[in-house]
């Protein structure tokens, strides 16, 4: 038995060359905290993050206030880990910050559990396949005029990309239509196309323009709705043929059964941070299978991508490079699919270098 004997924390202030225009407000920078869960000698490592550097230090505070979950425990009882962190959170709340700070050393003890058994975890967690469909996500912002949008969305499909997506929500209906129009053109009908208004519209609003957007053939809509209105989004889902997607901004295995019992969405998408780490998106990703619902990642490619192997309902890998240059080793791609690397853990460990001149 390997027992737990730190949980560490380092902040990390990651720039974007250029900032990017969402729904969600613009984003210049990222405040990162790398996870580091030691035992026997061993190290697992996980990331959060929060947009534009706010906040982070209540972050890293709860992953740091959680740490007495897990040290002087074993390093394998991850589900043990979990259900204690869940008890001693119940009285802060079973979502937000708090079930970050679960996520956070979940994914930490999978790293090190894959690296203490020398498997990567899709194997460790089952193995479906080793190759994992991926749409291009670095792009097709708010803020980018037609030109620019049809440029980068060439370039994508240039690179070997078959699936991209765009954002929606740059003003009125017939801009966003015009702009899915612009980038439907550009690349054909033979590359898909996901389009996300990250919650910014209401229920008549994401009907209409739903509509209106049936003739590109989208592969999803993605959350039309704020994140809390799940019987609105099980109207949307059931008045349009497009399939719509959500899942990003909700937290545990409880909030995706709720969406599967109202059919808010045709497609889930858990992310690693809010979800509740591996245990929870490998919970979720069952739960889905069990209603035939499929499931596309929401972000840290490097480390979902694992859990996508392993999963039998795997829709999509989001890729976005945001994180990318904090690892040494690099996500690989083959006719537009992430190959799973077969190293052990997640298979990427930071930079210690290029961490270190990003401290803070
Ligand atoms: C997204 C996520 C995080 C920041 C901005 C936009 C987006 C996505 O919802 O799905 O990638
Ligand atoms: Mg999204």
């Amino acid at each position: 038995m390997m027992k737990v004997d730190s949980v560490t924390t380092r902040p990390v202030r990651l720039p974007l060359e250029k900032p990017i225009g969402s729904a969600l407000g613009p984003i210049a920078s990222f405040g990162c905290i790398l996870v580091s869960v030691r035992a026997g000698g061993l190290v697992g490592e996980s990331l959060m993050f929060t947009l534009n550097d706010r906040r982070t230090a209540i972050l890293r505070g709860m992953i740091d206030a959680l740490a007495d979950q897990i040290v002087g425990h074993d390093a394998g009882h991850m589900a043990g880990f979990w259900t204690r962190a869940w008890r001693d959170i119940n009285f802060l709340g079973h979502k937000g910050v708090s079930v970050v700070g679960i996520s956070a050393i979940d994914a930490a003890l999978w790293d090190l559990f894959g690296k203490s058994v020398g498997q990567p975890l899709y194997r460790v967690l089952g193995g479906a396949s080793d190759r994992v469909p991926t749409y291009h996500s670095g792009g097709l912002w708010l803020d980018r005029s037609i030109p620019e949008l049809v440029a980068e969305a060439e370039g994508f499909v240039a690179a070997g990309f078959r699936a991209v997506k765009m954002r929606l929500g740059a003003g009125d209906t017939a801009t966003d239509i015009a702009r899915v129009r612009a980038v439907r053109e550009a690349i054909g009908p033979g590359i898909r196309l996901m389009a996300d208004a990250n919650q910014g519209m209401d229920e008549a609003g994401a009907i209409r323009l739903g509509r209106r957007l049936e003739e590109f053939d989208l592969t999803w809509f993605e959350e039309p709705l704020p994140a809390w209105d799940l019987d609105g989004l099980a109207r949307v889902a059931a008045a349009l043929d497009t399939p719509i997607a959500s899942g990003e901004t909700d937290y545990s295995r409880y909030a995706f059964r709720r969406m599967l019992e109202l059919r808010s969405a045709d497609i889930l998408m858990p992310d690693l941070q809010r979800c509740g780490g591996v245990t929870e998106f490998m919970r979720i990703g069952h739960l889905a299978s069990a209603h035939d619902v499929p499931i596309a990642s929401h972000l840290f490619p490097e480390q979902s991508l694992q859990l996508l192997g392993a999963l039998p309902n795997t829709f999509y890998l989001e890729y976005m490079p945001w994180f990318s240059r904090l690892y040494r080793e690099d996500l690989a791609f083959e006719d537009g699919a992430a190959i799973v690397p077969e190293r052990p853990g997640f298979g990427f460990t930071f930079d210690d270098e290029y961490v270190t001149s990003l401290e803070r």
